[in-house]
């Protein structure tokens, strides 16, 4: 962009406004935004050199409240507001509460979030606080907290902002449009965690229509049909904590259990689209264990530069785990959503490998004892 003769930087608008042909919004619209999505696409050079291929990180802790919800948030508090509705609600594992109660307090709604007691990471509990939501610490996990939300949406007047909101997906699908925008068409493959599989499902909906002619139904029939965007899909490869790992199973899991608690989910809202993705694509969904998410946290951090919360490492953990089994082949492209920023939950990088706390150095105030310890 130029103003006279200068070069100005394009402001980033928020994903409703950057695709609104491509979402349920018209001139109408009032949007509630914070200036969500445009997140980096990181080329990750350790993780290129091991596959023999080109791996990139979409960092979504780059969003306004750290994590990929925002994407969906926009879309869905937008539609509360459109709907006439003065509260929401949302069950969470502490990322979608932090998400709505800052879209919510934008829009002067009344925000509640659900939350399993003791299970939710410091950062994401006090971005909740701090936003001025409602929180309710519910006795059970994840699954029931969802479904006191959903009961609660159904019997009283509050609207639901959890990823069964359609709306919420669709603001999601934005950040597959924002791989194939950066690097020309969709990649070979794209990996992720799975936790509630409303991001698996959202990223599939967004590719498919990015590779088909496509009109948006809200824009009437008589819309013009958008040229295919992507000459191809990637295959979806989701990746599940070992402890908390439904769709693997066959079957929900009474007591999830896992350290990334944002994933500590038995009972996937969408179980069904998550399978249809992998289906439709010809790609996986497996588990990774609690020890292979942290070592590729670590990974993430310590050589690719890029900090993020332990559930979202699976991805990378899947890669890596998919590597040491032979089954990644070379010469290919990989885009891995790292979901959520580290300082949500920054204690698993003050531990060692073997679970011992890292100890920082003390020294006395004192240049040469510092160059001393510095090996210099
Ligand atoms: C960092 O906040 O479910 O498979 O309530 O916070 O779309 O559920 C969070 C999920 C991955 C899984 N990474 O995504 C919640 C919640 C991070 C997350 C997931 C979540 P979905």
């Amino acid at each position: 962009m130029t103003k006279g003769n200068v070069a100005v930087a394009h402001q980033w608008r928020g994903v409703i406004r950057e695709y609104a042909d491509r979402l349920p919004v018209d001139d109408a619209t009032q949007i509630v935004s914070l200036g969500e999505g445009g997140t980096p696409l990181v080329r990750a050079a350790a993780l290129s050199d091991l596959v023999q291929g080109e791996v990139f990180v979409k960092v979504e802790g780059m969003n306004p409240t750290g994590s990929f919800k925002d994407r969906g948030m926009t879309m869905a508090i937008t539609a509360a507001v459109e709907s006439g509705a003065k509260a929401v609600v949302c069950a969470s594992t502490g990322n979608t509460s932090a998400s709505a109660a800052a879209y919510a307090t934008q829009a002067g709604l009344t925000c509640a979030v659900l939350v399993p007691a003791g299970k939710i990471a410091m950062g994401k509990l006090s971005q909740a606080i701090a936003h001025g939501a409602e929180l309710i610490q519910v006795d059970g996990n994840f699954d029931g907290c969802l479904d006191v939300a959903r009961k609660l949406a159904e019997n009283y007047p509050v609207f639901l902002v959890n990823s069964v909101n359609p709306a919420r997906i669709e603001g999601q699908k934005t950040g597959a449009f924002e791989v194939v925008d950066t690097l020309g068409d969709a990649p070979d493959f794209h990996l992720l965690p799975v936790g509630n599989a409303g991001n698996i499902t959202a990223y599939w909906k967004g590719y498919r229509e990015y590779a088909e002619a496509w009109s948006n139904p809200r824009h009437g029939e008589d819309a013009a049909q958008l040229a295919p965007v992507a000459t191809r899909t990637p295959q979806m490869w989701g990746f599940q904590a070992a402890g908390s790992a439904p769709i693997v199973a066959g079957h929900p899991i009474t007591e999830p259990e896992t350290v990334a608690t944002a994933i500590r989910i038995g009972n996937p809202a969408s179980w069904e689209k998550a399978e249809e993705a992998r289906e439709e694509s010809g790609g996986v969904i497996d588990s990774v264990t609690d020890e292979e998410i942290l070592a590729a946290h670590r990974w993430l951090s310590s050589r690719e530069g890029v900090f993020v919360e332990p559930a979202s490492a699976a991805g990378v953990a899947g890669l890596l785990k998919k590597q040491a089994a032979g089954e990644v082949p070379t010469g290919k492209t990989f885009v891995i959503t790292v979901t959520g920023h580290g300082l949500k939950d920054p204690e698993w990088a003050l531990k060692n490998a073997d679970g011992s706390d890292v100890a920082p150095t003390k020294v006395p105030q004192d240049v040469e004892t510092v160059a001393r310890q510095l090996g210099l």
